[in-house]
């Protein structure tokens, strides 16, 4: 419904009338499904929405690799620690390509990862939130990386060529991601009666941060309809956590786990679940820098960056002697 109601109000999108030439047959490229490539030509507002919602999802991934980066040591076994040290690697990955995506654009890294260290920058809600137990572990994978790939595929058709085939590499390796996550759930939720009540709790305190990933609900959604309407994005936030909300419930009781909602029902006309709203002024006062774990997650990364200015150094001394050596 609130996908109808942003559609429709078309919030800050030109009618085509108002367009210049340029922008109208550029609109038409969109329409028409083709690829926009780095040296297309580009409305200026394409560049910048895409360049800010390219960031935010790298910094997103690099952000991402602390909550998990912290259990790596305490797995509770060698094979439980090499998968979860594989998966925080890929996420170092994904927050490489996405930089890379985002550099066609004309922005340079140096200045990207300037606005995430000084709190410029914005990354995913979800990951100020602490993880305080191993079956955190098994929640953040399913619930989180589960959303994360909802709107990731989706994204594999946004209009941008660099964004969409990063997008394709990156899915493919959070469903690895995903099941990892669901099969820790298996494990602790068919264990003792101990086991089992850390994954409900677990997944008691993830899913409500899990449902604001999709950000605000649609009529409140400030990029949604100029972003539908260049297809940088192709689902609305309302769109995106239903899909979730419809893929997680079964699973969930598959698990034998309560949903922590009561409200949630199958409507069985629509085949779509019903759910509650999460705490949306919670959701803004993290946006604002006041979750649980803001300040630690910029603290970490600015201590990695300051302790990493060797590495990068060693990296352009070598990059400068194979060039000169080329030359
Ligand atoms: N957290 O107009 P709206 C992952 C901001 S993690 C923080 O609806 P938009 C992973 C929004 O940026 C998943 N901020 O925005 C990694 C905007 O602020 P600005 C990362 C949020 O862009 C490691 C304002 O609120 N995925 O992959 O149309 C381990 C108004 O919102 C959030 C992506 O980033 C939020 N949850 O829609 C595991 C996917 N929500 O910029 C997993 C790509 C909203 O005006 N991004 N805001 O200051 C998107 O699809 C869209 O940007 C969003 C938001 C759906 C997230």
């Amino acid at each position: 419904m609130y996908a109808q109601e942003v559609k429709s109000t078309g919030k800050g999108v030109k009618a085509p009338e108002e367009m210049s030439v340029q922008e109208r047959a550029f609109q038409a490229r969109i329409d028409a499904g083709e690829k926009i490539e780095p040296k297309d030509w580009m409305p200026d507002g394409y560049r910048k929405n895409l360049v800010r919602q390219i960031s935010q999802h790298g910094h997103s991934e690099v952000v991402g690799q602390l909550p998990e980066g912290n259990w790596i040591t305490r797995a509770p076994t060698l094979e439980r620690k090499a998968i979860l040290l594989a998966k925080v690697q890929d996420e170092a990955g994904h927050g490489l390509y996405l930089y890379s995506a985002a550099e066609t654009l004309g922005v340079s890294r140096a200045d990207l990862i300037d606005d995430l260290l000084s709190g410029k920058a914005k990354y995913s809600s979800i990951f100020n939130y602490p993880t305080l137990n191993w079956a955190d572990m098994g929640a953040v994978g399913w619930l989180v990386d589960g959303a994360a790939i909802v709107n990731q595929v989706a994204l594999q058709r946004t209009s941008y060529g660099p964004y969409s085939r990063a997008m394709v590499r990156i899915c493919k390796e959070e469903s690895f991601h995903a099941r990892q996550g669901f099969d820790i759930m298996m494990k602790m939720s068919s264990g003792t009666a101990a086991q089992k009540a850390m994954a409900q709790d677990a997944l008691n305190r993830l899913w409500w941060p899990a449902l604001m990933m999709f950000g605000p609900p649609d009529a409140e959604s400030v990029h949604s309809a100029q972003s539908m309407a260049w297809k940088i994005k192709v689902m609305t936030n309302d769109e995106g956590r239903q899909k979730f909300v419809d893929q997680t419930i079964p699973q969930i009781e598959y698990l034998g786990l309560e949903v922590p909602d009561s409200a949630a029902k199958l409507n069985r006309e629509t085949g779509h679940y019903s759910y509650s709203d999460p705490d949306w002024a919670e959701f803004f006062a993290v946006l604002k820098g006041n979750g649980p774990c803001n300040v630690d997650r910029l603290r970490a990364r600015n201590i990695a960056h300051i302790e990493g200015a060797w590495f990068r150094d060693g990296l352009m001394a070598h990059a400068q002697k194979q060039q000169l050596a080329a030359e």
